[in-house]
């Protein structure tokens, strides 16, 4: 049986992953941490929650000594913008932090699932259909610790056996969380303000293409990879993922089927453009399909209904 860790549990991801996985395995059996006890109540209400800073290597050891651990999903980083805000502590969090993880997994014989992003990727990689291998030369410091960390990864994978998987994840979308400030985060605004306000203005410009996913989709990449037959993997840090590829003119245009009102301007952050103009416009997901059967239930058209739905209902 797994006993899973999971770091950032309280982020736009572990705030959903932590309840779907404790209905997989049992409450008692995936224990949610992060740097302070301020989340939403469910999470300390349904199970075990340990207060766990990834760069205190012995917190990580403790509460993994604590719950008998033998999985660990580590979610804790700073994502893109807030990155290069602050590129020394988001090295220090992304790499170093990571690196605790590992060690203390190395040393407990644990298993690892950490994400990377299509951050991994930089302007030298082809943008369209980018392939699973191909160049990774990321001009962001988020970007730069995904590459290191998909190495560290697998070097821990082939020099001491720790069985470490991860993904490449692009932009997510979700309505129970915000965003922990990514450059994909418009795709989630933008549906707020169309319901709060029927009007957006965009940090991304016109034109700019990025990979996107609703998080159930994401959850299930989680699971399914990390439950898949080791003997069929390939590749293990990281697979590119995708659902869909859209620009905020399309995504504009989906909202409106339902908000015909909705009205679309530009405010372009020009740090948050400079990071989406590197990064590619439409994965390759083709490896993940064959090598552990990677199939997103959602389109740009089914989530917009689910989005608007839930988060109508959310907001009142
Ligand atoms: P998030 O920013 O919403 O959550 C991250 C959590 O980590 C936060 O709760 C934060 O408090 C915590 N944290 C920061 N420093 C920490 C530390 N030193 N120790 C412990 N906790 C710490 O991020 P997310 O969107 O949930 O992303 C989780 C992972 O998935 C990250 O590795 C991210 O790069 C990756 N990812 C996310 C997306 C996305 O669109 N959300 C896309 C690609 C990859
Ligand atoms: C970000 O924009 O930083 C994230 C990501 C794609 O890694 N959403």
């Amino acid at each position: 049986m797994r006993k899973i860790l999971i770091t950032g549990s309280l982020g736009q991801i572990g705030t959903e992953l932590t309840m779907y996985l404790r209905e997989q395995y049992g409450n008692d059996n995936v224990i949610a941490s992060g740097l302070r006890k301020e989340g939403p109540d469910y999470i300390f209400e349904s199970g075990p929650f340990e207060i766990v800073d990834i760069l205190n290597a012995q917190q990580v050891a403790d509460a993994c000594e604590k719950h008998n651990v033998n999985t660990v999903i580590n979610l804790a980083a700073l994502l893109s913008a807030v990155a290069e805000g602050n590129p020394q502590l988001a090295y220090n969090i992304n790499m170093n932090g990571l690196f605790n993880i590992l060690e203390v997994a190395r040393e407990r014989g644990a298993a690892v699932f950490t994400p990377s992003s299509i951050a991994a990727f930089g302007p030298s990689t082809p943008a369209d259909n980018t392939p699973q291998d191909t160049i990774q030369r990321p001009t962001t410091i988020y970007g730069v610790t995904k590459v290191g960390g998909e190495l560290l990864c697998d070097y821990y994978y082939k020099r001491f056996g720790v069985d470490t998987r991860g993904v490449r994840f692009p932009g997510l979308i979700s309505y129970k969380a915000l965003p922990g400030g990514g450059t994909t985060d418009y795709a989630v605004h933008i549906y707020y303000e169309a319901l709060k306000q029927k009007k957006y203005a965009s940090f991304i410009d016109k034109g700019t293409q990025m990979d996107m996913m609703y998080m159930p989709d994401a959850i299930k990449a989680i699971h399914d990879l990390m439950e898949a037959d080791p003997s069929k993997l390939v590749h293990r840090n990281a697979f590119n993922v995708t659902a869909m590829s859209f620009d905020p003119e399309k995504i504009a245009a989906e909202i409106r089927k339902h908000i015909p009102e909705f009205e679309l301007t530009y405010d372009v952050d020009p740090v948050k453009q400079a990071i989406a103009n590197s990064w590619p416009n439409s994965l390759d997901d083709s490896c993940a399909k064959e090598e552990w059967g990677w199939k997103p239930d959602y389109t740009l058209e089914t989530m917009t209904i689910d989005m608007l739905d839930k988060l109508s209902e959310k907001l009142g």
